[in-house]
């Protein structure tokens, strides 16, 4: 149990502007408990957001923090890590924000496996530009871009990584607080890429992928004895249709992450041999 007074330190004087009921308050409460729970002070902490209704989390988490360009949030979590690997470094983004725009990023930042920890607002709906299809909305999903229904078929985003060899695959449900704090914590103290898909309702525009949807699908991998050392149960996992298994998938904590294989980050941080540069001009560009 976290003690109250770490977890008031991550709020900052801005309240959120989600709709009321949005799956993101308990992914926010979430993540504040988690980095309570890993007594990690809000100065160690950096926080990368997306472009979206997920990424609005940007002013009520205190804690650096970095607001992006939309699709953009991994390879900037990843630049600052390899910077300044002192940092824990989260990313907060949503399904259309990852799993569309910034798809590529996802891959790259999985083979890499550098150690940042990257949280997946997954709606199925593009929630800030007032819901549209997403990657991963259900085929046949009637949205405002796709009133007949749309034609391709879901993204599997668990697939996806461990397809790719992630080093750490997990989902939660945002209707699942205990657990998803587990998760994070997990995810933040594994070495090298963490990927945490979130359910989250958007209870404004998907109607379809809603709180008595999840609760009637989801099941806890761990209460089913699945152990996450495997990729390929974990793969069979992921590919199961019409329950939704929540929980660790897969984590291969021996792989090294990318900081541990580059002999230049082992030396010193790169943050440190900056000093003799002039930073001013750059950061006059950025604030
Ligand atoms: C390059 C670019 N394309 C499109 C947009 C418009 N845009 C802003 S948010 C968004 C979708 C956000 O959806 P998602 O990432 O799922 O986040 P959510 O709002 O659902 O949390 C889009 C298309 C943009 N800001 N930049
Ligand atoms: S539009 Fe959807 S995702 Fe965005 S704040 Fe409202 S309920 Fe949440
Ligand atoms: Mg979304």
């Amino acid at each position: 149990m976290e003690h109250h007074s770490e977890y008031k330190q991550y709020e900052s004087k801005h309240a959120p502007t989600w709709c009321p009921g949005c799956g993101n308050f308990a992914i926010w409460t979430a993540l504040k408990k988690a980095l309570a729970r890993l007594h990690i002070p809000p100065h160690k902490v950096l926080m990368v957001y997306g472009i979206g209704c997920s990424g609005n989390m940007a002013n009520t988490i205190r804690a650096y923090g970095f607001h992006g360009l939309h699709g953009r949030a991994v390879p900037v979590a990843v630049g600052a890590k390899l910077a300044n690997r002192d940092l824990t470094v989260l990313i907060a983004g949503g399904d259309g924000d990852g799993y569309g725009e910034g798809l590529n990023h996802f891959i790259q930042a999985i083979r890499g496996n550098v150690d940042v920890t990257y949280l997946v607002h997954n709606n199925s709906i593009y929630g800030l530009t007032t819901g549209q299809s997403s990657p991963t909305s259900r085929k046949g999903f009637k949205s405002k871009s796709t009133p007949a229904g749309i034609i391709e078929t879901a993204l599997n985003p668990i697939a996806l990584a461990l397809a790719a060899n992630a080093s750490f695959v997990a989902r939660g449900f945002a209707g699942r607080l205990d657990e998803l704090v587990d998760l994070m914590i997990a995810a933040i103290e594994h070495t090298g890429f963490s990927f945490v898909d979130m359910f989250q309702p958007c209870v404004t525009f998907n109607k379809l992928d809603t709180y008595g949807s999840y609760y009637d699908s989801v099941y806890s991998l761990a209460d089913m004895g699945h152990r996450p050392t495997d990729r390929l149960t974990a793969l069979a996992k992921a590919l199961e249709q019409g329950k939704l298994p929540v929980g660790i998938f897969y984590q291969d904590a021996a792989r090294p992450s990318y900081q541990a294989e580059l002999p230049y980050l082992k030396q010193s941080l790169m943050r440190t041999r900056s000093h003799d540069r002039d930073l001013k001009r750059l950061m006059r560009e950025f604030i």
